[in-house]
């Protein structure tokens, strides 16, 4: 799937902004039949929760309703034109006048809605988005909705994190010529000084097609004709962890001679393996330092800011990481196109999170026993994942930060069924991709003895919270516990990394002793964790759960939400980070000791 960008055939009006708001207990029935009537605005890109000093806003479930009005550039005539949704979390359906002219179900993939045959050029027309926040055992991540004894509608679901919603990644109008490219894919390579690139142009309509690779100065270094070709790069310059090389791949559609189409789409050239327990980037093993992150900052939400964007990127540069994980659902596509370019080594990560009855609001609160099946979640639920893998690998296949597809966050994977459920996923991914190892990060509770699908896997992902959630304040229990799980999967023959570790604590919190929530604690027992890695041979890396404080539901285990960040929710550093800035700046990018 093409992003939509500005070229000499396409262009592009970006509709962020305020636009008009409304929640549908407070407007009648087909709202977007005529202008909203509401007192209220809201912003644009941002999830609307947090914007309004209204509970029932806040907290509501269902459909909410964003309306403006859009003009459609008179120089539009005669192209197709559509509106890209960067992500409407997590079902929209989209209104241009009265007319439904799309839907889409899955909070965090772009869709596009072709509207040419419901405007014109120069003309203007009435914008309504629906957009509703519910989670059930259909959707993924699931959740239930019931109905309450005053007749509201509450949500639940498993995960931690607060289910921001609304429009919180940017709107585009754009156009498209009538015959254009509708994809492309590359694929990478190198032996010796000589780069491989493949290419595949997808297009709809007529024309013959031509592409050319340019280098960052501008210079044509290969080119091909057809829609399936392979170009080689002399002297290659690889993309590298930390040192990103970025070519260009002009792609032209031409008929009789004219120019109809062109996209440029940027190619990084590297190779990614796991061999043995190594995993490699372009033939060096590669050691994983970093964080699983979040898209969340005050007000906005999971609103996509480029500030933070450009500052998270500084504070992850300061603190010596190399990497990050997508926790728990695909981020906005600036957010890789901004790895691609600065060289950060992304596990990108779909949004099945929560798949797992014993987990409630993040919390291991036992209940519900079986996840898997068809009164619980079944294969509705699989149907949705099947597509949501479909959806991240169509958006984020060309990327070479992405170096490994995280396809679920703590599944029942100890659990029957669950091997029925996720090896058709494995499958499909594979089928999608077959150029990047595959992982999923495994709960506490799911060991070498009792999983039942790591082996579908190339990389073992650990979440362990050994001196939090087990053995809270007792660091030196927690460091056993923890030697002899990691050496319990080194019979599997495969790379083994920690994809989350920390403690909740409290900024300003000190004590001499282990206390829980202090700063000194945070330190000691990032500080154990690394002295166990050392020991490893087949460890391949470690990601610190979580890079900043973030928003959580409501729930006594939180205060004011998950405090696991080296940084606070404004990106202060805690006595933590301090210390993981001191390990991992003497250090580069491979395994310590190995350099
Ligand atoms: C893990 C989840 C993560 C939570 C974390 C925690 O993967 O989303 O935030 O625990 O409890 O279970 O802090």
């Amino acid at each position: 799937m093409l992003k939509p960008v500005p070229t000499p055939t396409r262009e592009q009006v970006i509709l962020d902004g305020v636009w008009r708001f409304a929640i549908d207990s407070r407007v009648g029935d087909e709202p977007w039949a005529a202008r909203l009537d509401t007192p209220l605005e809201v912003a644009v890109p941002a999830s609307y929760n947090d914007q309004f000093a209204d509970p029932e806003i806040r907290d509501h479930v269902g459909w909410v309703y964003y309306q403006r009005d859009v003009r459609v550039p008179r120089g539009w005539a005669g192209e197709r034109i559509l509106i890209r949704f960067d992500a409407a979390t997590h079902a929209a359906r989209v209104y241009a006048g009265d007319a439904l002219v799309g839907e889409h179900v899955g909070g965090y993939t772009p869709f596009d809605v072709d509207i040419t045959d419901h405007v014109e050029a120069s003309g203007s027309f009435r914008l309504t988005v629906a957009v509703d926040n519910r989670l059930t055992r259909e959707t993924i991540p699931p959740g239930t909705v019931t109905t309450t004894s005053d007749g509201s509608l509450s949500q639940r679901y498993l995960h931690d994190f607060y289910n921001y919603a609304g429009l919180a990644r940017s709107v585009r109008l754009h156009s498209v010529p009538r015959a254009h490219v509708t994809d492309i894919a590359v694929t990478t390579g190198y032996s010796g000084t000589t780069g491989r690139v493949g290419y595949a142009v997808d297009v709809e309509g007529a024309g013959d097609i031509a592409v050319t690779l340019r280098d960052e100065s501008g210079a044509d270094v290969a080119c091909g004709t057809g829609p399936v070709g392979e170009l080689e790069v002399a002297d290659v310059r690889l993309w590298q962890p930390g040192a990103a090389y970025l070519y260009d791949l002009v792609v032209e559609l031409r008929a009789g001679g004219e120019l109809v189409d062109q996209y440029t789409q940027t190619v990084g050239v590297r190779t990614v393996e796991v061999r043995g327990t190594e995993f490699l980037i372009n033939g060096e093993p590669f050691y994983f330092k970093g964080f699983g992150k979040h898209e969340d900052t005050p007000i906005r939400g999971k609103g996509h800011d480029d500030a933070f964007l450009v500052h998270d990127f500084q504070l992850l540069e300061w603190i010596g990481a190399n990497s990050f994980r997508t926790s728990h659902y695909p981020y906005a596509e600036d957010v890789l196109d901004f790895a691609d370019r600065h060289g950060m080594v992304i596990i990108d990560e779909t949004a099945a999170v929560g798949l797992n009855m014993l987990i409630d609001a993040g919390i291991s609160k036992g209940g519900e026993k079986r996840t898997f099946g068809p009164e619980v979640i079944g294969d509705e639920s699989q149907a949705a994942l099947a597509q949501h893998v479909r959806e991240l690998i169509a958006r984020d296949k060309n990327h070479p930060s992405v170096v490994m597809w995280s396809l679920i966050n703590e599944p029942a994977s100890n659990e029957d069924g669950s091997r029925e459920y996720f090896e058709p996923i494995v499958r499909l991914a594979r089928e999608l991709d077959p150029s990047r190892p595959i992982t999923f990060s495994l709960v506490m509770f799911a060991n070498a003895k009792n999983d039942q699908i790591v082996d579908l896997f190339d990389v073992i992902s650990l979440n362990r919270y050994y001196g939090w959630y087990v053995t809270p304040g007792d660091l030196r229990t927690a460091e056993s516990y923890l030697r002899m799980d990691l050496a319990s999967w080194e019979a599997f023959g495969k790379p083994v990394m920690m994809t989350e570790y920390g403690a909740d604590t409290q900024p300003g919190a000190h004590s001499i002793w282990d206390g829980p929530w202090t700063e000194e604690y945070q330190a000691s027992l990032l500080d154990m964790y690394h002295r166990v890695f050392d020991e490893v041979p087949y460890f391949v890396g470690e990601q610190v759960w979580n890079f900043a404080d973030f928003q959580t539901s409501n729930g006594t285990h939180r205060v004011e939400g998950n405090k696991k960040g080296a940084f606070t929710r404004d990106r202060k550093p805690k006595a933590g980070a301090h210390a993981l800035r001191r390990r991992w700046t003497s250090f580069g990018d491979r395994k310590p000791g190995t350099d």
